[in-house]
């Protein structure tokens, strides 16, 4: 960690990070972190994010109320995504999101949903942005979320979290993406709702 001196040309910001290993017995562990990152929100991006990263087997990773980059391997669910929302710098990052392997929860982000998941870019609660295919065959996107979708009125449209997933399978035409990812998601039983 590096000192911060005000008013030097050469200041640096300290840049700590930690994992968090967590080890099950062959059933799923749980971790509840709570993490206050550096209060500068003008920093580049990346250098206020905390790095939190499961183990081999499943893990439940839940994000804490700071800027957070969620990984893991084996069969990972990815919860506490709702305190991303609201005026966070850079929100959350889930860098390995698996097709067939992990699972999304947020089913304590959206407020009053009782459907089958099948409508949640129609009625508003999810949407899709950015898509873009990278050079390795991952796909990227920003996943934003109105928590009580088009027909409620005190919520509206945020983004939640960045996803880089493996094992997408999308066709050629781009308008079609958001719900491929949705449908491929809901027949995974990736998406918890
Ligand atoms: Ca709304």
């Amino acid at each position: 960690m590096q000192s911060l001196i005000d008013g030097s040309s050469t200041d640096q910001l300290p840049t700590d990070s930690f994992t968090c290993w967590i080890m099950g017995s062959g059933g799923l562990s749980t971790v509840d972190l709570s993490i206050n990152p550096a209060d500068s929100m003008s920093a580049a991006p990346g250098s206020e994010e905390t790095v939190i990263q499961g183990f081999a087997g499943n893990d439940i990773i839940v994000g804490g109320p700071g800027d957070e980059i969620l990984f893991g391997s084996g069969s990972d669910t990815f919860a506490g995504l709702q305190d991303s929302l609201g005026g966070k710098a850079y929100g959350k990052t889930i860098s390995d999101f698996t097709m067939g392997q992990d699972v999304l929860d947020i089913s304590d982000v959206l407020q009053g949903y009782f459907g089958d998941g099948s409508d949640l870019i129609s009625g508003g609660f999810l949407s899709f942005e950015n898509i873009r295919s990278n050079v390795d065959g991952t796909t990227t996107f920003t996943l934003c979320i109105d928590q009580d979708g088009h027909a409620g009125s005190s919520y509206s449209r945020m983004s939640m979290v960045e996803m880089t997933v493996i094992g997408l399978n999308l066709g050629s035409n781009q308008e079609d993406h958001a719900t491929e990812i949705l449908m491929q998601m809901l027949n995974n039983n990736e998406l918890k709702f």
